[in-house]
């Protein structure tokens, strides 16, 4: 057992807040008055007790506790709003032995990640959840919460929740109490000694089952927030004590904790070779790990975006792109943008290909190839095409050519007219990456580099369609067609 500290902080906290920016390192940036602080007390004073923070990570929402891995001494990572469950869930199962603590507040837990919690819940993923219920939003100035109380007057509510517009409260732990799974549901308050040392005691039973790997545990924590909510301190005692309870009675709601065998989830596999097994296709010719391109446009990465109308082709153009890199042992991202985008906009995508690692997927300026199959997109990405830049569009649907800087280059192919006379619009695409590759035939490649585009490309659509060999074979035609078309105009 770790050293107890009755009057002070917890071991389970660090000794001085240095990751809090400004001065003030030794207090936490919650107000006067607030739970977060007293529910994060405990559960620092409870990790220390058991022990056990070395191999425990706390996941701090979207929220007031946002920022929660500034004061915690244990691994922390932060998620987007509502996504705790997902990173809970992905943390123990690839880590059994590892405590997971979720912590989330009602926004984030009962509104925008309810479905997430709901479901972890319902696996009975091994982790304990403590849930503040304080009513409201607070972070973001006191919207309604789906706690929030009828007739509470909030900033989203200012004629108080109505359930005929607004619905009911939600009561999280009776729902989450009436699944399968879960092995001990608590429901506590933050409002009085005793309660707080009835709340001590739920973080610790969450937390021990969460040792014993007895499944997935949850305490909703009746917690103040007496800034939004307008009130003194005691005043918000009183609501939560006289309002909150009768809405949202105090007690054990599930426990099953005393009968629980362990749960044993099958052992997560680390070994490189069936990892890769697992998540890659076998496909195209064997590719020896010592492959590395020798043309001098792969002495550095190369940055590429695609853009053009959602449904062009543009997202897949740039994974079979991203899967020609791979192939040959690059490394590459792709990152695309959907979105309202895709509504009848400008979808686009941002490739990168690299020897070394990759630092960041975004492309917004430097672009080594611009690959542009409508005007609007065409407007919006020429800015960024970087000095020795090169530009190909679709001329079947852009008809000016594109007003360039010294040093950049334009080539330009009717994709979609070659497309549509193939029989199939759809492979414009394709098309264009044939006329792609004919530039770099011509003008990038080594000999010995160029010789072995083709069959990248057809082991690229091979990896992005698998199994589709219809739509393989087509791309692969069509991509013969732009390929002859181009090298011909060259
Ligand atoms: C995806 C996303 N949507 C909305 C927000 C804005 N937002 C930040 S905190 C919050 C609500 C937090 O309320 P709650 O979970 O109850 O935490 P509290 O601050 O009350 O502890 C919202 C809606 C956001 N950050 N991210
Ligand atoms: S706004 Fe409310 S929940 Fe947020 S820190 Fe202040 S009192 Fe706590
Ligand atoms: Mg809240």
């Amino acid at each position: 057992m770790a050293e107890k500290i009755k009057f002070g902080r917890p071991a389970g906290f660090f000794e001085t807040f240095e990751r809090r920016p400004g001065s003030i390192k030794k207090n936490m940036s919650y107000c006067p008055g607030c739970g977060h602080g007293i529910l994060h007390k405990l559960i620092a004073e409870a990790m220390a007790d058991f022990g056990i923070q070395d191999k425990t990570t706390l996941i701090s929402p979207v929220g007031c506790s946002v920022f929660a891995y500034y004061y915690f001494d244990c691994f922390g990572i932060q998620v987007p709003h509502g996504r705790s469950a997902a990173a809970a869930t992905g943390l123990t199962r690839a880590n059994p032995d590892s405590i997971v603590i979720g912590y989330q507040g009602d926004g984030d837990l009962a509104a925008i990640g309810f479905n997430a919690f709901m479901q972890a819940a319902n696996r009975g993923e091994n982790y304990c959840v403590f849930f503040v219920n304080n009513a409201i939003y607070g972070m973001t100035g006191g919207q309604m919460a789906p706690t929030s109380l009828l007739g509470q007057k909030t900033a989203t509510s200012p004629y108080g929740r109505n359930a005929l517009s607004e619905g009911y409260p939600m009561k999280i732990s009776e729902m989450v109490s009436q699944l399968e799974s879960p092995v001990y549901v608590e429901r506590v308050a933050l409002t009085s000694t005793k309660n707080i040392m009835r709340a001590r005691m739920a973080v610790r039973k969450a937390i021990q089952n969460n040792i014993e790997k007895k499944g997935f545990s949850l305490v909703e924590v009746l917690s103040g927030c007496p800034v939004n909510l307008k009130m003194k301190t005691d005043e918000m005692n009183t609501f939560i004590d006289e309002q909150m309870t009768k809405y949202f009675p105090l007690g054990v709601y599930k426990d099953e904790s005393a009968t629980r065998e362990k749960v044993v989830r099958p052992t997560p596999v680390y070994d490189r070779d069936s990892v890769v097994k697992a998540i890659y296709r076998e496909v195209g010719q064997e590719v020896s790990a010592d492959y590395r391109a020798e043309s001098s446009i792969f002495d550095r990465e190369l940055r590429i975006k695609i853009g053009g109308f959602g449904g062009q082709g543009v997202l897949s153009l740039g994974l079979v792109m991203a899967a020609m890199g791979k192939q040959r042992n690059f490394n590459v991202s792709w990152l695309p943008s959907y979105g309202p985008e895709m509504r009848g906009g400008t979808a686009n995508c941002a490739i990168i290909v690299n020897r070394e690692t990759i630092g960041s997927p975004i492309v917004d300026s430097n672009c080594d190839l611009l690959v542009i199959l409508n005007r609007p997109s065409m407007d919006k990405y020429l800015p960024e095409l970087g000095e020795n830049g090169i530009i190909l569009y679709d001329s079947s649907t852009i008809k000016e050519a594109p007003v360039l800087k010294p040093g950049q280059k334009a080539f330009a192919l009717n994709g979609a007219d070659i497309a549509e006379e193939f029989g199939n619009l759809k492979c414009a695409n394709a098309v264009i990456l044939g006329a792609l590759c004919a530039i770099l035939k011509k003008h990038y490649l080594t000999e010995k580099d160029a010789a072995d585009l083709d069959q990248t490309a057809f082991d690229g659509f091979a990896e992005c369609f698998n199994g589709k060999e219809k739509i393989v074979k087509m791309n692969s035609e069509a991509y013969k067609l732009g390929l002859e078309a181009m090298a011909k105009q060259l």
